[in-house]
């Protein structure tokens, strides 16, 4: 096994026109995406939000037996059982997560790793205890950093064997704009066993790494957290000896429902001539979403989108739609969002070595039949 200290580059490039791999197909067989027509519901029906889980899903075969541990920098380490966490007081937050990863396949040259399209995203309601609760109840003391998460799962990954484990800054930690929270109901269900049975980490706004599932420990640092998918893996680097930019909060980005029907094997759209309403999700971690514009002629015009109403949900994604009038031929159409701070997403390609928090706007080719 390589020890950490010997392992400090992203993954592999592949080489130019090399077809995904077999060991991505493995990778993307396991990790599923939202099946994109599912952008409809406000809430990700189960079974259809994406997963991504780098080793095996743990097998838990009684809640009961689930103990999670806090300790490290703290003045009183304690111990919780799921019965001492459901006696909290419970806070219900509805987030859209979303995987750093998301997009890598159409990056050119394409990172070696799970090829997201477009499709890791989901939107659920998240019930638990806030995590700031359970920090005050173990008394963090002076000078502490980093609170770093484990999950019960483990694994290889470049060589180098782990828990899979990630640190949030304190102040992150103890926040209330996101509250982050240590959640065990999804949708108002215990959590599935792929969403991180019983016990998962929410980390409103941040991108899908943040998110710990399997949780089974909380340790607080007085110094920060130097662990491989902290400051290895989910970094922001042009080159393999970049110090690079650690991932965190979900740059906006919008998605279409695909309109009309599909072809089986290419997924290439087919519309009927007419009014089509398009509609979409919009979504970003670090402002609210104000604007989402729609083109119809690959990105050359836009046109201004109708968006839902603000709603209670700020760490939610957004519905708009956008009426079309279809007429025969191909068709690019594209979709970009906008928020409060005035981020939006790039028409060219952005780039990084493991192609985290890519935003790239998403491009659907439609063909529009003759009128029959
Ligand atoms: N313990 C553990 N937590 C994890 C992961 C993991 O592999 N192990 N994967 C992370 C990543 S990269 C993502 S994108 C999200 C995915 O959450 P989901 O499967 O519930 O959608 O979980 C995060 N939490
Ligand atoms: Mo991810």
């Amino acid at each position: 096994m390589a020890r950490i200290e010997d392992v400090s580059s992203p993954a592999r490039m592949a080489e130019p026109g090399e077809d995904i791999s077999r060991d991505e197909l493995s990778l993307a067989t396991r990790n599923h995406g939202l099946p994109l027509e599912a952008l409809r519901y406000d809430l990700t029906p189960p079974g259809l939000h994406y997963v991504l889980t780098h080793y095996d899903i743990p097998y838990v075969a009684e809640d009961a037996d689930w103990e999670l541990r806090i300790g490290g920098h703290v003045n009183r380490p304690i111990r919780l059982s799921m019965d001492n966490l459901r006696s909290y007081p419970q806070v219900t937050t509805r987030v859209t997560i979303e995987c750093a990863g998301n997009g890598r396949a159409l990056l050119t040259p394409r990172p070696v790793s799970q090829p997201w399209l477009v499709e890791a995203v989901g939107t659920a309601d998240w019930t638990g205890v806030p995590l700031r609760a359970l920090l005050a109840e173990a008394d963090v003391r002076d000078g502490a950093v980093d609170a770093v998460f484990t999950g019960a799962d483990h694994g290889v990954e470049r060589g180098v064997e782990q828990d899979y484990q990630r640190a949030l800054p304190l102040d992150t930690a103890l926040g209330d704009t996101p509250e982050v929270l240590v959640a065990y109901a999804m949708n108002g269900a215990p959590l599935p066993p792929q969403h991180g049975r019983p016990l998962r980490l929410v980390v409103p706004g941040w991108y899908g790494m943040a998110h710990v599932k399997w949780l089974r420990d909380i340790t607080v640092l007085d110094r920060p957290f130097t662990g491989f998918q902290q400051d290895v893996a989910y970094r922001i680097r042009q080159d393999p000896d970049d110090e690079g930019t650690p991932v965190s909060r979900i740059a906006p980005r919008a998605l279409m429902v695909p309109p009309g029907f599909p072809d089986f094997m290419t997924r290439a759209r087919v519309v009927r001539p007419g009014t089509t309403e398009l509609e979409g999700r919009a979504w970003s971690g670090r402002a609210p979403v104000t604007a989402v514009e729609v083109s119809t002629d690959g990105a050359r015009t836009w046109n201004e989108a109708v968006l839902d109403e603000p709603d209670e949900h700020r760490w939610s994604w957004r519905r708009w739609r956008f009426d079309w009038n279809a007429v025969p031929g191909e068709h690019e159409l594209c979709a970009r969002a906008t928020d409060a701070e005035g981020r939006t997403q790039p028409l060219d390609q952005p780039w990084n070595r493991g192609g985290f928090a890519n935003n790239l706007v998403q491009r659907i080719p439609v063909l529009c039949t003759e009128p029959s």
